[in-house]
């Protein structure tokens, strides 16, 4: 009797404080959830109120059964008590019963189940079944600003779309640039939309919308290749019955890359060296046009060779002097697992030439290019100093590190090499005198000076 008192003053309590005005109800019964609560609708009885607390994301399962003779009416109210979340109008009688046997996916908070009067009185069951979703995401991230950090090491996340919650934003930061594979394993019943989003938080990078249940899940998995910045991967419903629960990993790896960007035009051309050393560039998401630009100093034999691995294709180009005219070009064809190589062969007089890189569509992907060079100028021809008699010591200058060789006619009778100062000296036997004899330089590059004639005294 005295439990039933504290009872009624605690209710009073609650109607005096108007707590549930507007669920309008005479009393708000706990519900355990789990549970079957059996009750009834009757003439004195027309509205009966439950309440239920979540603790954690979950997806609950809602059962009423109705034998009322008659319609009855049935909510689901969030916790502003106001906001209908699902609505039900049933027609029933004792012995043929209706059925609301659903699921919502819920956000942590306080929800009311309402069941109104309608013609009829009669029985009701109960049920609401809660099962927590576990997840590793932070609510609020409904925005770019608000978007949780996570990491790009293929760690899994773990997020929800529920009825309260209709978008999740992830933010990413890639150190360098990287190919970003990244796998979407949507629950979400029955589509969502998922997207990648620069750094200005509007341009899409890729999106993609994605059929599943939570029965038959579905995912989306592919790569981008991007430069160093931040992104977000953002997770949107379509309406707020498209809801459940997802997976998200991303994995970054970096290209290993020794390019500078920018050099998207030919005025940001980077210089590099044609000296055969390899150099690694990127075609990216965020990166349509590469340029190099090499020194020729004296006339030579030039070789650019790009090893592409950019799927499907790629536009390469030697560019002239002028910065206009292209020497040579091709589309290349390749893939990440089956590179390809392009050669550009020429002579190319002293001056300064381009490299183009541009992407095709959006192919992207790393690439190797090397310039390298072979001297295609024949030295001077050697210049003797120094005769001494009978041709037994000559010297004088040629080319530095040029082989210098001496023929009497089309004798070979000996050879030196020019130290760097290109000074040499050559020793042979005797010879008769007025024998004439000839003088040659080589290079390194096996070009071939113009004769020098001397005549031995
Ligand atoms: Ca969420
Ligand atoms: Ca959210
Ligand atoms: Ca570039
Ligand atoms: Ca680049």
């Amino acid at each position: 009797m005295k439990k039933y008192g504290i009872l009624v003053a605690l209710m009073l309590l609650l109607q005096v404080v108007g707590t549930f005005t507007s669920v309008n109800a005479e009393q708000v019964t706990q519900l355990t959830l789990g549970t079957t609560f059996k009750n009834e609708i009757t003439t004195d009885e027309t509205e009966d109120v439950y309440s239920f607390t979540l603790e954690k994301p979950s997806r609950i399962q809602l059962t009423f059964k109705t034998y009322v003779d008659g319609y009855v009416g049935a909510d689901l109210l969030a916790s502003d008590e106001v906001t209908i979340i699902g609505s039900n109008n049933l027609y029933s009688e004792p012995n043929s019963p209706e059925l609301v046997n659903r699921f919502y996916d819920l956000e942590p908070g306080v929800y009311y189940y309402q069941i109104r009067k309608g013609s009829g009185t009669g029985n009701y069951d109960l049920t609401v079944k809660a099962t927590e979703y576990s997840t590793n995401e932070i609510e609020w991230n409904n925005s770019a600003i608000e978007a949780q950090s996570i990491k790009n090491d293929g760690t899994k996340q773990l997020g929800v779309i529920t009825w309260n919650d209709d978008a999740d934003f992830y933010k990413i930061t890639i150190d360098k640039p990287s190919r970003v594979n990244f796998t979407f394993k949507s629950y979400i019943d029955d589509y969502v939309n998922a997207e990648i989003i620069s750094s200005d938080e509007v341009t899409k990078v890729a999106s993609n919308g994605i059929y599943a249940t939570n029965a038959s899940p579905n995912q989306w998995s592919n790569y981008v290749d991007l430069e160093a910045g931040v992104y977000y991967f953002k997770v949107d419903r379509a309406s707020d019955s498209n809801t459940g629960k997802y997976e998200l990993s991303i994995k970054a790896t970096p290209f290993g890359i020794d390019e500078k960007e920018p050099n998207s035009g030919i005025d940001e051309a980077a210089k590099i060296l044609p000296n055969g050393i390899k150099h690694y560039g990127l075609i990216s998401w965020n990166d349509n046009l590469d340029y190099y630009k090499f020194q020729v100093n004296k006339t030579s034999k030039i070789n650019v060779a790009i090893k592409s691995y950019i799927g499907d294709s790629v536009y390469l180009a030697v560019v002239n002097k002028d910065g206009v005219n292209q020497m040579a070009n091709t589309y290349l064809y390749a893939n990440s697992n089956s590179p390809n190589l392009w050669h550009y062969n020429g002579v190319l007089s002293p001056g300064t030439y381009y490299v183009l890189i541009e992407k095709t569509g959006d192919n992207t992907g790393k690439y190797e290019l090397t310039i390298s060079t072979k001297d295609t100028t024949p030295p001077t021809a050697p210049k003797v100093t120094k005769l001494s008699s009978q041709g037994k010591l000559i010297s004088g200058k040629a080319e530095a590190n040029s082989t210098v060789v001496v023929y009497l006619g089309s004798k070979k009778l000996a050879s030196t090499i020019a130290n760097s100062k290109g000074e040499f000296k050559l020793t042979l036997k005797p010879m008769k005198k007025n024998t004439k004899l000839s003088l040659y330089a080589v290079d390194t590059s096996k070009n071939k000076s113009k004769a020098t004639t001397i005549i031995v005294k």
